[in-house]
This record gives structure tokens, C-alpha cells and sequence, in this order.
């Protein structure tokens, strides 16, 4: 009320810049001035991306500015999308595009005597995720400010992201990923806004005044926490939604007195404690790790982002509304912390009764489980939680013991289903199984495509399904075709447009209506023509990056997620030694072979042994098989480093062959899989998560099935597998493998990659072996596709046009209509 602006230009809404080369070349020369501080002729490739970025940033603000405060007044209900990973990719193509400034900053640089190619090119992603569960959320967040459905991403802005991936001598090593050096033009810091933390310490009971005994909280250490805002801009709609990254810093700066006694490190310690929880993300991609720093980075990131949001849209303080003002969707169950954390606020700070908190609680919360591998569920030591956070312990035995009440109620005489439910596992330690507590606290619980969700009601959450039938759901994933077809393949966005004209991009079951495409030649050749040029900037963006040269007109086959067992890595790598094999011995003439480019994109997690073996070995198999001149002209393996969502960006367009060949049962959905077949890749790949739902809508005739079926793997396992039998009866899989293990590809020596062989012909958890034959038989069906290259065109278009299902603005409407319940803005 003190604050009483007077001037008209106070007083009106904050206005963009005006849409126009003139308009935009004031604003970045204004930017280079002011607040790069150099004049045009001076500035550095660096000084003109970073003034390009703020420039772009003052068109989207005024819209931000104004969505926020509309969320603020109308008090719509809010998505809380609360992740530990966010994988970005690069901002200021998709700011462009969103803003619809592509071609008058492409006009006003150009006029500025700059190629925004070369802008472009200096942004240094945020890698801060892992893989397809991080980017994920970036897909979700960018549907639903496109969809105008009010969102805020939560999360952490580690200093440093997943690992730049290097190779030395073949073997992977990883670098840190120092993204923020060269200034970060996205992000807004708002210090004014810093949230304090607690850790440690120990509980206690009291009497409060209305003589009801209670329990409080007495932390021994705190951090705070810094928010970062980022623009979520819809595309072309005017709607920009926020991201709010939370950094770790010390409550005091440093202890000026030992600083001054000349003890510099200890000055700085707790500084140095407390930016340690943000400082890099961790780079495990499939077990968590029992590691203290994590579960302290899941509370910090969560307790500020609760915080947050009731301080910012709980204005008048009535907690008991928050229902109706949020639903939080828990991204995995590295946020699932935030369930006590919330009935830790509503009950010891707000003083709401335990009911009237649960009840809230649960309305406020939903869960999303990515993964079908048991140890890849988190579980976190009772130890190690009531150490670190003691009252969310006692609260977490609470509602396990109502929950184990109920459930005894339901099922007497039935103790074994208690124990088996129970949120406290006992075994191998005492530890909470975070999933089991999203499930109970959750008011949906999703898998991620048809196949996983069956799954989890089957198996991961059986008892727990029967329980609740209506808490399951299935949410098929999604990506969003804003940046993985229009940003990263133009000339089939342009050939899509001129066929259909514009809306596809935001309603992208319209690419059905490009069926009939499919039969017309002319389309086919201008389809053709598209992949070959994507091809050709792919294989200069190598030469360049890698100074790989790639042959044109090879089938490009494509190999590109994180390095798991699961995924099964190893069997791509015996299809190739298995193809090089017949060559070389002379089982197979040359020029009978279709000729390939194997494409692999894999950063293997750094404690992960057998997956930086296999990264060697494809490395190793890469450099025999280019330098062998008997396979010269058919077959090339490359494996260019650091995988990350702008290599994927120039890979996915160009690839004819997208390889999904996890075990059945094993690969929750899978997203990369959805982009490369909008991208117009046939898929050769297993009956598992997504890949059966991109089966289904393209056809059989368009996909190449392989490999045991979910409920067939179930069978083998429980018969008994023996890996070795598969060895010893089929003639080409020994060979193939006594090859590798002969030292054919490690200069003799067959000790290097005896681990690799050795893990398949005795362990083979995930049945490479018995999949071998299948996998060979569908590869041969490709090859002898690829040679009517007109076919296999008609086969892209119709995996184009048939896969529209796979935009997250989908995956966004059926969490809106079967979980959030929420609404757009306008
Ligand atoms: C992935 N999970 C699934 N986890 O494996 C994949 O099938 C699915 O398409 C995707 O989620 C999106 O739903 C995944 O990427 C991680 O990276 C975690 C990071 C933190 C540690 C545990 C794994
Ligand atoms: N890594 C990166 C950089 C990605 O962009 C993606 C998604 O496309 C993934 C990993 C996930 O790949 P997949 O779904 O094949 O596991």
C-alpha cells in the first residue's frame, strides 16, 4: 500500500519490444552496450549470444510477468511438476521459435554483420538430468505452457550437470560439465526469495496451549536456498510458464574472524558444506545410490519448492485450500521427501490435526513411476533418514502405521500382505521404500506407457493395485514436437506444412492426414530428399565434432540412450561383429551386404564397470572394423562422445533405423524411440514399453518385431536360463563371440574383454543371447528392405503420419483429464 506509483508508464502493463528488425536490432545493440558493456566492432562470439539471449528474454517477459500475476489473482490450480532433473537442451532456438522471432533476429543479426548460426552454436546446454526421465520433464513443462495450462517446474540448478563424455583410447572418461562459465542469459536469481532448510538434529515432544501434546523439530544445521526462475514459453501462444531451480548456500557467508586469523579454508567451510548439495547431478542412471548428498539435494529442492508455493499463492495464509490451488506430480520418487515435508508444515507449523493434514496431503500429491527394475527402486536407510531428517521419519512411521492399520482391517489373518505393503522394509536393512509411500500418499499412480503401467498393477505394485484399483493409471509418455520436428528436422516441418498447412505442430494427431502421402511419389522423393540432407549435416556436424568422414547412401542405424545392461547395448555390438564375422571368413561376399553406418550415442554411469566395458568395446570393434579395407565400402561404426539432447537433436533426423531392443519387461517407455519415428525411422525392436504402442499404430508391416515376449521372458527366467546353450548350439552367436574374446579387437590380447564375454555366456541377466537369433533374423529383413529404397520411403511417411499419438501435448491431456484435473488459463 506504501508503494504508490504515479507515472503513467508505472502504471501500464509491461509492454515487448516491437516485432520488427528495426525494433530487435535496438534491443540487442542496447543489451551489447548496456549490459555487455562493448561496442558492436569489439564484442566477442561470446558478449553477441549472451546480448542475443537477453534480448529474446525482454519479448517473452512481458507475457511472463503477466501470466504469473493472472495465476496469482484468478487462483487457478497449478501444476507443481517437481523433478530432480530437468534436461533442457539449448534455449534460444526454442525462445525463437516460441516468440516468433526466428526470422527477424535471423534479418537483424545478419544486418549486424552476424551469421546467428554461430550464436547458436556458442550455447552450452543445461545438461541437468540424466536422460529420458529428465527430459521428459522438459517435453512436459514445454506442452503445458503451450497447452496455457498453468505450470511450475521445481527443481535443482546443480552447478554441474550430467558429465561431458570424452574417450581416451577407447575407454570413456567423464569432465566435469562447467555450463554456467560463459554466463547463463537465461535465468533469473531471486535472492529476495531464498528459503531456509533444516537438517539433522533431533525431535521433541510438547504440551501446546491447547493442552494437545505435539512433536517438534530441533535442527542442528541449515543451508538456504536460492531460486532461480527460467521462462517456459508456449509456442506462439503468448503463455510463458516458469521453471524455479533451487540453489544451495550457506545461511552465513563465511566466519570473517578466521578468515582474518588467516585460516582461509576453514573460513569458508560451511560455505563450502552447504553449496556442496547442489554443486553436480548425479550421474546414475539406473540403481541410487545409498549416498547422503543425494537424499540431502531430493529434501532441499523439495522443502524449498513447498515452501515457496504456499508463500507465493497462499496469500491468505488458509493452507486447507492448497488442494484445490495444487497438484504435485512427484517425477519418480526422488521428490517423494515432499510427502512428509508437507505434513510436516500443515502439522507442526500450520497446527492442523493429523486427519485434516492427511486427507490434504493426499488430494495435493501424485506419482509417476519410470522404471520396472527392482533395483532401481530408492529406498533410503532408516539410519541415514532419522540422522538426517528425524522428523520426517517419525512421520513417515505414522502414516505407515494408520496405512498397516487399514490394510489389516481389509485382509485380516493376512500378516504376510502387512509386511509385504509395508512402507519399512527389513531387509537387507531397515529402509523406507519411497515408492510404497508415493503409492500410499498419491492420489493417482501412473506408469508411463500401456505395457509398464500393466506391469506395476501386475508385479512392481501388485498388492497395492488390488488395494486401490481406481489409484492406477497408465500416462503413455510423450515428446514435444515443437523442438524434436520442427526445431531439429525444418525441412520436414516445412514439407509437413506445405502439405497440411499450420496447426499440426500444436494438435499433432494431424499428421495422419499425411497418409495418403505415402502413396504419392513426388512426396516420397521430396521426403527422401529431406533425410539425405539431414544426413549430410549430420555427417559434416561428425567431421567437425569428431573428424569422423561417414559414406553417403549407407542405412544409417541409429543406437542412442544412456549404456544399461537392459538396453542391451551388447546385442547391437554382436549384430556388427556377427555381420564383420561372415565377411571376413568369407561366409558373405562384400557386396551381398547392405551397406551400413552404425550410429551409437551412449554415456555409460561413472561406477558402472560393465557399461564403460561395453563403451570400450564398441570403440574397439569402431576402429578394427573402419580400418579393415575387406569392409570398407558396407560397413562403418561410429560413436561420437557426449550424447546430449543438441547431438540428439542432429542425429535423430537422419537416422533410417532406430534400434529399441531392450528386454521385454525391462525398458519402462522409452522416449527417444517416439522422436526418432516422428522423424520418420523405421524401428527394429522388442515387445517392450513404448514400442509396443508404436507397433500398434504404424503396423506391423512397418516395424520390425523381434525377440521374446514379456511373459515369455517371465517363463525362461523361471525355467532357468542358461546363456551358454545359446553359445553352444548356434554356430554364427560363437563365432561372433569367440571373435571378441579371441583379442581380435584389443590387439591380441584376449584378457580385455573376457568380463564382457564372460558376463553373457554365464550371467546374461537381460538374455542377449536368447534374443540373438530373432535379432538377426529382423536385421535381415531390414537389409533386404532398404534395397527397394521406394518401400522403405513409404514406410517412413507412414511412421511419421501414424505417430502423432507420441506428442506430449497428449501425455499432458490425459494427465489433466485422469489426475490433475486442472484447466487452462484463458
Ligand atoms: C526412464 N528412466 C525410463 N531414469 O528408463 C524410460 O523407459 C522412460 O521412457 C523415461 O524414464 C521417461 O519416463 C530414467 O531416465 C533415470 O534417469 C533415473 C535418474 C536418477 C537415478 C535413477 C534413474
Ligand atoms: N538421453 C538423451 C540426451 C535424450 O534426448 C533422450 C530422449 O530422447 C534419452 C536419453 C532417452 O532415450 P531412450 O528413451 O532411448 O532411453
Amino acid at each position: 500500500p506504501s508503494f504508490q506509483p504515479t507515472h503513467p508508464l508505472a502504471l501500464a502493463p509491461v509492454t515487448s519490444p516491437p516485432h520488427t528488425v528495426d525494433g530487435f536490432v535496438k534491443e540487442f545493440l542496447a543489451e551489447l552496450n548496456t549490459n555487455a558493456g562493448v561496442t558492436l566492432s569489439r564484442s566477442t562470439v561470446n558478449d553477441q549470444y549472451l546480448s542475443l539471449a537477453r534480448t529474446v528474454r525482454h519479448y517473452l517477459s512481458a507475457r511472463w510477468l503477466e501470466n504469473t500475476r493472472k495465476a496469482r489473482e484468478t487462483k487457478a490450480k497449478m501444476v507443481g511438476y517437481l523433478s530432480a532433473e530437468f534436461l533442457l537442451g539449448r534455449q534460444l532456438g526454442n525462445a525463437l521459435l516460441a516468440s516468433d522471432l526466428e526470422e527477424i533476429a535471423e534479418q537483424a543479426l545478419a544486418a549486424c554483420g552476424i551469421d546467428i548460426a554461430t550464436l547458436r552454436a556458442q550455447e552450452v546446454e543445461p545438461g541437468l538430468g540424466n536422460g529420458g526421465l529428465g527430459r521428459l520433464a522438459a517435453c512436459f513443462i514445454d506442452s503445458l505452457a503451450t497447452m496455457g495450462v498453468p505450470c511450475i517446474g521445481y527443481g535443482i540448478r546443480y552447478e554441474y550437470g550430467i558429465f561431458r563424455q570424452t574417450f581416451v583410447d577407447g575407454r570413456q572418461v567423464e569432465q566435469p560439465d562447467s555450463w554456467l562459465t560463459l554466463g547463463s542469459p537465461w535465468e533469473f536469481p531471486h535472492p529476495e526469495h531464498a528459503v531456509q532448510v533444516d537438517f539433522g538434529g533431533h525431535t521433541e515432544t510438547y504440551v501446546d496451549a491447547d493442552g494437545t501434546s505435539r512433536s517438534r523439530w530441533i535442527p542442528a544445521w541449515n543451508v538456504l536456498g536460492m531460486p532461480y526462475n527460467y521462462m517456459v514459453p508456449g509456442y506462439q501462444n503468448g503463455q510463458v510458464n516458469t521453471l524455479r531451480l533451487w540453489s544451495a548456500q550457506a545461511t552465513q557467508a563465511f566466519d570473517l574472524p578466521t578468515f582474518n586469523s588467516g585460516d582461509y579454508a576453514d573460513a569458508v567451510r560451511a560455505q563450502t558444506f552447504a553449496e556442496n548439495i547442489t554443486k553436480v547431478l548425479y550421474p546414475e542412471d539406473s540403481t541410487p545410490q545409498g549416498k547422503e548428498l543425494r537424499l540431502q539435494q531430493q529434501y532441499f529442492f523439495v522443502a524449498c519448492s513447498i515452501r515457496d508455493f504456499l508463500d507465493r499463492f497462499i496469500l491468505d495464509g488458509d493452507v486447507t485450500t492448497l488442494p484445490e490451488r495444487v497438484i504435485f506430480q512427484l517425477n519418480d520418487t526422488h521428490p517423494v521427501i515432499a510427502v512428509p515435508e508437507l505434513m510436516r508444515v500443515l502439522v507442526d507449523i500450520e497446527k492442523l490435526d493429523w486427519d485434516e493434514a492427511w486427507a490434504i496431503t493426499q488430494k495435493c500429491f501424485a506419482y509417476t513411476c519410470h522404471t520396472l527394475l527392482p533395483e532401481a527402486l530408492e529406498v533410503w536407510s532408516t539410519e541415514l533418514l532419522g540422522r538426517l531428517l528425524p522428523r520426517h521419519l517419525e512421520i513417515i512411521y505414522r502414516i505407515n502405521d494408520e496405512f498397516l492399520a487399514e490394510v489389516r482391517a481389509a485382509y485380516p489373518n493376512d500378516e504376510l500382505r502387512a509386511r509385504q505393503m509395508s512402507i519399512i522394509g527389513e531387509y537387507p536393512e531397515r529402509a523406507v521404500r519411497m515408492a510404497y509411500l508415493a503409492t500410499v500418499a498419491g492420489s493417482k499412480v501412473n506408469g508411463v506407457a500401456e505395457l509398464h503401467s500393466q506391469l506395476l498393477r501386475d508385479k512392481v505394485l501388485h498388492d497395492f493395485s488390488e488395494y486401490w484399483p481406481e489409484k492406477f493409471t497408465n500416462v503413455t509418455n510423450g515428446v514435444t514436437p515443437r523442438r524434436f520436428i520442427r526445431l531439429a528436422n525444418p525441412g520436414l516441418s516445412e514439407l509437413i506444412t506445405e502439405t497440411l498447412g499450420t496447426g499440426w505442430l500444436t494438435d499433432l494427431e494431424r499428421l495422419e492426414e499425411l497418409e495418403p502421402y505415402a502413396e504419392d511419389a513426388g512426396f516420397r522423393d521430396s521426403f527422401v530428399a529431406i533425410k539425405e540432407a539431414n544426413k549430410a549435416k549430420l555427417y559434416r556436424l561428425l567431421q567437425a565434432r569428431d573428424g569422423v568422414v561417414l559414406p553417403e547412401h549407407h542405412l544409417l542405424d541409429v543406437m542412442v540412450k544412456r549404456l544399461h545392461e537392459y538396453k542391451r547395448q551388447s546385442l547391437k555390438l554382436l549384430h556388427i561383429v556377427s555381420t564383420y564375422e561372415q565377411i571376413i571368413t568369407g561366409k558373405v561376399a562384400a557386396d551381398e551386404v547392405t551397406p551400413r553406418t552404425f550410429v551409437f550415442g551412449a554415456k555409460a554411469a561413472p561406477g558402472y564397470r560393465i557399461a564403460k566395458e561395453t563403451i570400450h568395446l564398441i570403440n574397439s570393434v569402431a576402429q578394427v572394423v573402419n580400418s579393415d579395407p575387406l569392409v570398407k565400402d558396407v560397413l562403418k561404426v561410429v560413436f561420437p562422445a557426449n550424447y546430449n539432447v543438441t547431438l540428439a537433436e542432429t542425429l535423430i533426423p537422419a537416422a533410417d533405423l532406430s534400434e529399441q531392443i531392450s528386454l521385454a519387461g525391462k525398458e519402462a517407455s522409452g522416449t527417444g524411440n517416439m522422436k526418432l519415428a516422428l522423424n520418420g525411422a523405421l524401428t527394429i525392436g522388442t515387445d517392450d514399453g513404448a514400442n509396443v504402442e508404436i507397433r500398434k499404430l504404424v503396423g506391423d508391416e512397418h516395424f520390425f518385431l523381434f525377440g521374446l515376449t514379456e511373459p515369455e521372458v517371465a517363463e525362461l527366467q523361471a525355467k532357468g536360463y542358461h546363456a551358454h546353450e545359446y553359445y553352444e548350439s548356434n554356430p554364427q552367436l560363437k563365432a561372433t563371440l569367440d571373435l571378441i574374446a579371441s583379442g581380435h579387437f584389443s590387439g591380441g590380447d584376449r584378457g580385455l574383454f573376457e568380463p564382457l564375454v564372460s558376463n553373457l555366456l554365464y550371467d546374461d541377466r537381460f538374455m542377449a543371447l536368447a534374443d540373438f537369433e530373432s535379432y538377426l533374423d529382423a536385421q535381415a529383413k531390414v537389409d533386404a528392405s532398404y534395397v527397394d529404397q521406394d518401400a522403405w520411403a513409404r514406410s517412413a511417411v507412414l511412421n511419421v503420419a501414424r505417430s502423432g499419438f507420441f506428442s506430449s501435448d497428449r501425455s499432458m491431456r490425459d494427465y489433466i483429464d485422469r489426475i490433475w484435473h486442472t484447466h487452462p488459463l484463458r
